[in-house]
Order: structure tokens, then sequence, then C-alpha cells
């Protein structure tokens, strides 16, 4: 948690914290009760972030509602998409910035941070610039029944104020997923960053500054969500609606306390994501394909599967080649050379992994490798580290195998049929993604549609065109965004019917 710490004070009273305000109608705004964020790497308090209270919350939807009533509001198209493309140039001309902020808050590799959180970041905004320009308009001239002639058509309009609630796991790349259809169609927002991960959404306010997009249309809130700046932005009447992206029980809070003001709401929520393995899958492409699918980021990617079913004849060789992938991985500092695996993201979430580690075994896993903390020294050493985690033995039904961990860790299972892969598959709480390997056209069509998930993999993972929906069935997700899914949700449209 980016709450109290041994060291948060040394820090807070140190000569030059760092501090990471709230930005509010175009400038950051001081106050606040400070808060130490910590470098998972090594556990140290590496910034001070300030919790918005109750009248910064009203003076961010002031300042967001003013925005929509001026200059943003009756911007031109073109001019907005300008701003959108100039925010993802300076993200690039500002990467070593943006990675040396998302490094510090995560911990993770730089090579991780550098190929997939900073350059995604930027690119959001490019598809989203993009995807409002080439939006088609309806329109229909009917025929009435009075034997005249009408003419039909829809026009699409912002919602309004715009509350962003983002996780901690790709924090520049998810809370810009959001925050580029938001404000390609035309809203304001408030963002609300996890306060594991409060950095970049800082500095990404102000880029905001620097390319010229007028002050109140971007805003960003820090604090925690039970009680503090989440909960407030979510119960607020000027906020129109909520995208959120983190876990479940999460949503179903927000869900609840949205609701007296019927608000629109788009959630990406958690997974317990399930792999399959046909004997007649490529199996070098199958095992580094589901290596780097279960251990990138640590495990915290809500779309890795921590579930794979392996077809029986080729299950040893598939658990094999899992394990030297896993002992292959090289723990430590972000920048250390090698270093391919990073923390997790708190002391509390280590122990939460590390709590599953323990019940996997009482449940009778057999730990094929990991299963516990990693021998680092000297600043690794207090790290939120754990070991990369394989099991077998385990029930399909067990607790390990039915929650989310998100961690570096997978139960293997073999199946003897597609059927009973299917079954296995498709039996769980959650629906978000499905990783399939196998040389067979039909079979990956057949099985592929037959998964009851927002997004089936084939041959790959974490793989897609960002105009395509994405989102989750059951229990990970409400709505889906990508594309013109997302501007279907961040507007809506005005019928306009005229009787010529
Ligand atoms: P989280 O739900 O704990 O927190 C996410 C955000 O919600 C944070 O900003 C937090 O401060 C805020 N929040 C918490 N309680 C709130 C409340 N009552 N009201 C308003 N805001 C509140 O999630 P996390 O731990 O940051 O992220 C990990 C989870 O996110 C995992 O479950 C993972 O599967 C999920 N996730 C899903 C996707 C997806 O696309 N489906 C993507 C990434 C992460
Ligand atoms: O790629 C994306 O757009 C996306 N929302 C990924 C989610 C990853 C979850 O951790």
């Amino acid at each position: 948690m980016a709450t109290t710490h041994p060291d948060a004070d040394a820090v807070i009273a140190s000569a030059r914290p760092r501090h990471l305000h709230n930005w509010i109608g175009g400038k950051a705004v001081t106050g606040g009760k400070p808060f130490g964020v910590h470098d998972p790497a090594t556990g140290a308090v590496h910034a001070i972030a300030h919790e918005a209270d109750a009248a910064m919350i009203d003076r961010a939807v002031a300042a967001a509602q003013a925005a929509l009533h001026g200059e943003w509001g009756s911007m031109t198209l073109a001019r907005r998409r300008a701003l959108l493309m100039a925010v993802a140039d300076r993200i690039d001309v500002r990467r070593e910035e943006f990675l040396a902020a998302e490094i510090a808050d995560t911990g993770k590799p730089h090579s991780l941070a550098s190929h997939l959180d900073i350059p995604r970041g930027a690119a959001n905004f490019r598809v989203f610039a993009d995807a409002i320009a080439s939006l088609p308009s309806e329109s229909f001239l009917f025929d009435t029944p009075d034997g005249g002639k009408a003419l039909n058509y829809a026009v699409r309009k912002p919602l309004g104020v715009v509350g962003v609630i983002s996780p901690w796991n790709l924090p520049l790349l998810l809370m810009t997923w959001k925050v580029a259809p938001a404000l390609a169609c035309g809203n304001a927002v408030i963002v609300k960053p996890s306060e594991e991960t409060p950095s970049t959404t800082t500095l990404l306010a102000d880029v905001m500054a620097e390319v010229g997009i007028p002050a109140g249309v971007f805003n960003v809130v820090h604090g925690f969500g039970a009680a503090s700046a989440g909960e407030m932005l979510v119960a607020h009447p000027g906020v129109r609606a909520i995208t959120f992206t983190g876990e479940t029980r999460t949503g179903a809070a927000i869900m609840a306390g949205a609701a007296p003001h019927v608000k629109a709401l788009s959630f990406e929520l958690g997974g317990k994501n399930a792999a399959v393995v046909f004997a007649d899958a490529d199996m070098d492409a199958a095992v580094a394909g589901l290596s780097r699918a279960v251990f990138l980021n640590t495990g915290q990617v809500c779309l890795a599967p921590e579930r794979i079913y392996v077809e029986r004849p080729v299950f040893d060789a598939f658990v094999a080649g899992l394990k030297a992938s896993a002992l292959a991985l090289e723990p430590g500092l972000p920048h250390a050379p090698g270093t391919d695996f990073g923390p997790l993201i708190s002391a509390e979430h280590r122990d939460k992994v590390l709590g599953y580690y323990a019940l996997a075994v009482d449940e009778g896993a057999h730990v094929i490798t990991g299963g516990g903390v990693p021998h680092l020294t000297g600043e690794a050493a207090g790290g939120y580290f754990v070991e990369p985690t394989i099991w077998t033995g385990l029930d399909h039904t067990a607790r390990v195998c039915r929650e989310e961990i998100f961690g570096p860790c997978c139960a293997v299972i073999p199946f003897d049929t597609e059927a009973e892969a299917l079954h296995f598959a498709n039996d769980s709480p959650y629906g978000l993604a499905a990783s399939i390997w196998t040389r067979d056209l039909s079979r990956a069509h057949r099985f592929g549609q037959a998964m009851d998930v927002g997004v089936s993999w084939v041959n790959c993972w974490f793989l897609r065109d960002l105009r395509t929906p994405f989102g989750g069935t059951k229990l990970s997700g409400v709505g889906r965004e990508g594309g013109e899914h997302s501007i279907n949700f961040y507007s809506e449209p005005t019928n306009v019917c005229i009787k010529l």
C-alpha cells in the first residue's frame, strides 16, 4: 500500500522530496494529506503524493464543466485531433521521464516499460485521434405515413465530465486507454490514478498543458478508493460517467456508488484466464508464448493465464519447457543488466500472493518450481519479489484455480478431449481472455468462438488491433472498449428527425 512506511516521514521531511500534487483547472494545486509512494523494487518511499479532499473534487468538477462550456466545448474536431496527436508526440519526446516515473512507481524492468507501457501510452492517443475521424454517421431519408419524406440522422455528443479510475499494473497504458477516447469524443476528464502509481498521470498533466489542451479538460486527483478521492469522484453528481479498470469487487462498489445518479459505467475487471495447449501445437511456440503470458509484469496483467490445460500426450514436455523458462527469469532492480522479472507492486500484494502459494500446497499442489521468495541482495533485498511458480497435481476446482491471484504463477492441468478442455476453460466466474495453442485451423475457429470470454487468442497472447473490442464477460467487466466501441461509450447520440 502507498500509505505509511517507516521511510515516509523522513522523505516528507527531506529537503527536496518529489511531490505529486493534484492537477485542477490547468495547474498544480497544493494541499491535501501527503502519502508516501513506494518503489516496489527496493521498498523505499520515492515520492509524496497529496490526497485530494472533497473541496478539491468539487473544484475539479467545476473546472471540467467550465472547460466543456469554454474553448474545448466549441473546438473543431480537426483541432482536437491535432492536440491529441501532439500529446502522443510529447510522450515520445519525454519518453525518458515517463520511463523513469513508471519504473519508480512499479519497479518493473526497464525493458518492459520501454517496450510496452510508454509506447502504448502514446499509441492510445494516436489510435483514438484516428478513430474519431473515421467514424461513420447514420442518416436515413425515409417515406412518412402521409406520403412525404423525412430525414433522420444522429449526432454524437460528449457525455460531459468523465471520471477515470485506473489501476497500478500498467498505469500509463491503462489510464490513457480511457483518457484518449474520452478526450477524442470531446469530454473533460478527472483521473484518479492508483495510489500506488500516481507518477505518470501527474506527468501527463504537464504534457497536456505543454501542448495546449485547455485548462480543465484533464484534471488529476490523487488518493485512495473507499472513503477517499475514488469514492468521492464516483458519488459526485457533476460526474456523468465512470470508466474503471481494477478488481471486480471494486467494480461492484463503484456500481453501487454510481447508482443514485444512474451514471454511465464502463468496467474492465478481474480475470482467471485459461490457456489450452493441444498436442498438435508448435510446442516451442506454446512454451515461449505462455511463459511470456504467465510471467510478464510478474503476472500482474489481467489477461495472464493462471490456468493452463494441456493435452495429456504433451503434458510432461510442456511442463518441462515452462519450468525451464521460469528458471531462466532474472529478478532484480529495473535497470540492472539482464533483469527481466520485477517485484510485485506492494508488500500487501506480495503477502496475498504468498498466501496463495501456501494455499496451493494445502490444496495438494506439486510445486514444479518456485513457491517462495528469491534471495536478493543489496537494495533489491527490500523489494517485494516472489518466485515465478508452477503447480501441477491440482484439481481444476481448487481455489487457486478459481480465484484471481494476480501473481507470476499458474496451475498446469492435463486434459484428454476437446470437450473436456472447453468445459475446464469455460468453468470460471470470470471471462476476460483465453489463449489457445493448436495447428488445426478448424479447431482454432471452433474453440476460439466457443470460449466464453471477451478475447480469444490463438497461437498468441496480448496481441490485437486496437480498433477491435476489448473487455470481459461474466465477472470480468461491463461493456467493451477499443476503436468505435470506446467512441460509443464516451459519447451519446442525439437523434434528429426533420420532416421535409
Ligand atoms: P483496485 O480495484 O484495487 O483499484 C483500482 C482503482 O480503483 C485504484 O485507483 C483505486 O484507488 C480505486 N478504488 C478502489 N476502491 C474504490 C472505491 N470504493 N471507489 C472508487 N475507486 C476505488 O485494482 P488494482 O489492485 O489497482 O488492480 C488490479 C486489478 O485490476 C486486478 O483484479 C486486475 O485483474 C484488474 N485489471 C483488469 C484489467 C482489465 O482490462 N480487465 C486491466 C488491468 C487490471
Ligand atoms: O491492451 C489494452 O488495451 C488493455 N486494456 C490491456 C489490459 C491489460 C490488463 O492488465
